[in-house]
């Protein structure tokens, strides 16, 4: 069954130039790219990404890594598409502990556990077809996926402001 699934390259990964790696290894899948960006993330979009560790003692620090704070200000957002994508994905990145994870999975090979106990683990890749769903609507509107990831309506927003080029 076809599925997609979210991957963030997180700022440590961006911060240690890890971006051409991390894509090679994720090549691996032969899964299909279907979108991509940079993205700034705000506090507001940290916070509801992590939604889930809210009770965590380290989810102060964790919304500062994924904001970049303590790296460079910048998440490369990806969505991969194809058979099983998100157990695939999953597996190439490792487990979530980087010390924890197999030596040649991507966290394995790169991440680290900082002083202030956060698992700065390079990738996040979504858990299963729900998390996905919710995490791709989140980062990604339909126009920029090229697949139909989930059913869409037109919706008027002539009314609502927007940035737009000189
Ligand atoms: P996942 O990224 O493997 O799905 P989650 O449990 O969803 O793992 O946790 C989200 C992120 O929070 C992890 O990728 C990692 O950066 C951080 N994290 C999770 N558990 C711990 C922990 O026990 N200590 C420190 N950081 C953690
Ligand atoms: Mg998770």
């Amino acid at each position: 069954m076809k599925e997609q699934t979210l991957i963030l390259i997180k700022p440590d990964g961006l911060k240690k130039s890890l971006t051409g790696n991390v894509l090679t290894r994720l090549s691996e899948t032969k899964l299909d790219i279907v979108a991509a960006k940079i993205v700034k993330v705000s506090r507001k979009l940290a916070e509801t990404h992590y939604r889930h560790m809210k009770k965590k003692p380290f989810y102060e620090e964790l919304i500062r890594y994924i904001m970049g704070e303590y790296h460079k200000r910048k998440v490369m957002a990806m969505v991969y598409w194809g058979d099983g994508a998100i157990s695939k994905v999953r597996e190439i990145c490792g487990s979530t502990d980087p010390e924890e994870a197999d030596a040649v999975s991507i966290r394995g090979a790169y991440g680290r556990i900082t002083t202030k106990g956060v698992y700065e683990n390079v990738i996040h890749a979504s858990t299963n077809r729900e998390e996905a769903e919710r995490e791709i609507k989140l980062w990604f509107e339909p126009d920029e996926i090229i697949v139909d990831a989930y059913p869409t309506k037109i919706a008027e927003t002539a009314r609502h402001k927007k940035r737009v080029w000189i």
